[in-house]
């Protein structure tokens, strides 16, 4: 069963306790609930995690070779400044997908860029919560065709 992946940036620990008008009502326990269960039914194993920390979050990124066949990062602030993530992610070989609760394009101008998009095969965002479940299929479709990170 193909192994996923699924990293989660600083401050997404709060989910579900302020600002629900922009992040929704769910907790990241929630959300971490309905992909297991989605991984599930589509026939993927997830491994899902949060790290306020940058390095924790880079070192997650280097563990998966060879051992995850697809990674989901909501590198959530992280998106907007890291190069280190970048460089992380640039070494990985296996379907790499983007991730935002919310839409980062109708938002300040500071969030329009990211710094992982350009290793990312996609990006999907402003759907809520249910964007873990949209990018689960996402990329239970890329990794059929890829080996392991
Ligand atoms: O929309 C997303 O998923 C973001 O990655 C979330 C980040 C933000 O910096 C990105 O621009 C877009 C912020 C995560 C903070 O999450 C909180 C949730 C609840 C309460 C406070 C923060």
């Amino acid at each position: 069963m193909p192994k996923i992946l699924i990293l989660n940036g600083p401050n997404l620990n709060l989910l579900g306790t302020r600002e629900p008008e922009i992040y929704g009502h769910d907790t990241l326990t929630d959300i971490e609930a309905t992909s297991v269960q989605h991984g599930k039914t589509i026939g993927m194993l997830i491994d899902f995690r949060q790290s306020n920390s940058e390095g924790e979050l880079i070192d997650w990124i280097q563990g998966a070779a060879g051992a995850a066949d697809g990674i989901i990062i909501n590198p959530a602030a992280y998106t907007h400044t890291s190069v280190a993530i970048l460089d992380a992610l640039k070494q990985v070989d296996c379907p790499i997908i983007e991730l935002h609760l919310s839409n980062i394009f109708s938002r300040e101008p500071f969030r329009h860029h990211s710094y992982v998009s350009p290793v990312a095969n996609g990006l999907i965002c402003g759907f809520g919560a249910h964007g873990y479940l949209l990018a689960l299929d996402a990329i239970s479709r890329l990794v059929s065709d890829k080996e392991e990170c």
